[in-house]
């Protein structure tokens, strides 16, 4: 049978099959993905091949047989196994990133690693400013200066409210027919939006009093789930950094859009924007073209450090 795996637990998925019922499955113990090196070999999102297994008992389970090839997913280092990557959700049409300007905090580096992460498997990103209706005058001149960086790039940029369902339209309108996914930090309102599209759904999103309790995860597993609006959402557990891999130095800069418009007036054609000399990229950031905080997110990537959770990239400044 096929079917798309909806809910992932770890040993167990949620499967539904292509007549719209929802199997368990298991995976057998040999079962694994070549060439990914990961810690869960199938992911929420992934169109898979599956047998109904006979039991004693009332409910059928399945057994994943085999996984069709991804059109993209969209992964983070794991947390423990440095090496390991954790595949958050595939075959996704649109990814977007819920930003906050204020409780947590979202820093334009995880902004960057986000959209690199997009480019590099072609996904259609679009970045949604959230709980605009909290904001200080400051913080809405911060949002509006994001989204002016962030949009003269080319990304589609929206300031809405979750909570006082403020522009879910716009949202909903580039969901249609559509896999998406929601993601961001933990407490940014990814379930808060889901339930705000679909409020039957009601899903768990966290007290205002249990806010401050960092390192708590409302959401804790990724899951899929059918709107009535005729679409798919993935809700996904809050991130704290994307880690960018299997990208080669010398690719890098093809996945930030406006240093790849650059790089064609670069001097060299294999240039990296760091010490050659006649360097677009460099022109671009001394004319204000290009946005510096873009630059430092490539040197970071670039030099494959750790995202700096929390810690804002100017304070050195
Ligand atoms: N004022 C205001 N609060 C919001 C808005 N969106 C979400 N919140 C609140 O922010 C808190 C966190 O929201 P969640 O939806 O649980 O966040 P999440 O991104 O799903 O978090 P994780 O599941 O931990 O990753 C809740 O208390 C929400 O009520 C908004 O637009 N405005
Ligand atoms: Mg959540
Ligand atoms: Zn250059």
């Amino acid at each position: 049978m096929k079917g798309i795996v909806y809910k992932s637990t770890g040993s167990w998925y949620s499967v539904k099959a292509e007549d719209g019922t929802f199997y368990n499955c298991r995976i057998k113990g040999k079962f694994r993905i070549q060439g990914i090196k990961s810690t869960n070999p199938v992911a929420v999102g992934d169109h898979v091949i599956f047998d109904i297994e006979k039991t004693e008992n009332e409910t059928p389970q399945g057994v994943i047989k085999k996984i069709e090839e991804r059109s993209n997913y969209i992964i983070r280092k794991s947390v423990n196994l440095s090496k390991q990557t954790h595949i958050i959700a595939s075959n996704i049409d649109i990814a977007f990133l819920l930003i906050t300007i204020n409780n947590p905090q979202t820093f334009t580096t995880f902004i960057d690693r986000f959209l690199v992460t997009a480019e590099a498997y072609n996904i259609k990103a679009v970045l949604l400013f959230n709980k605009i209706d909290t904001y200080s005058k400051e913080e809405l001149a911060e949002v509006k200066f994001l989204a002016e960086l962030y949009r003269n790039i080319g990304y589609e940029c929206i300031g809405i409210s979750a909570k006082k369902e403020k522009n879910i339209d716009k949202v909903i309108a580039l969901m249609q027919q559509k896999v998406s996914m929601f993601s961001g930090h933990s407490g940014v309102g990814k379930s808060t939006l889901i339930n705000a599209i679909e409020p039957s759904l009601n899903l768990k999103t966290k007290e205002i009093s249990e806010q401050h309790k960092q390192g708590r995860h409302t959401t804790t597993f990724a899951e899929m789930f059918d709107l009535s609006i005729g679409a798919q959402i993935i809700d996904t557990p809050g991130i704290k950094g994307f880690g960018v891999v299997d990208i080669e130095k010398e690719e890098l800069g093809n996945y930030f859009p406006e240093f790849f418009e650059a790089k064609i007036n670069c001097k060299f054609n294999n240039c990296l924007h760091i010490e050659e000399p006649k360097c677009a990229v460099k022109e671009g950031l001394e004319n204000g073209e290009i946005a510096w905080s873009r630059y430092k997110s490539y040197l970071q990537i670039m030099k494959g450090e750790e995202e700096h959770y929390r810690k804002d990239i100017f304070e050195n400044e």
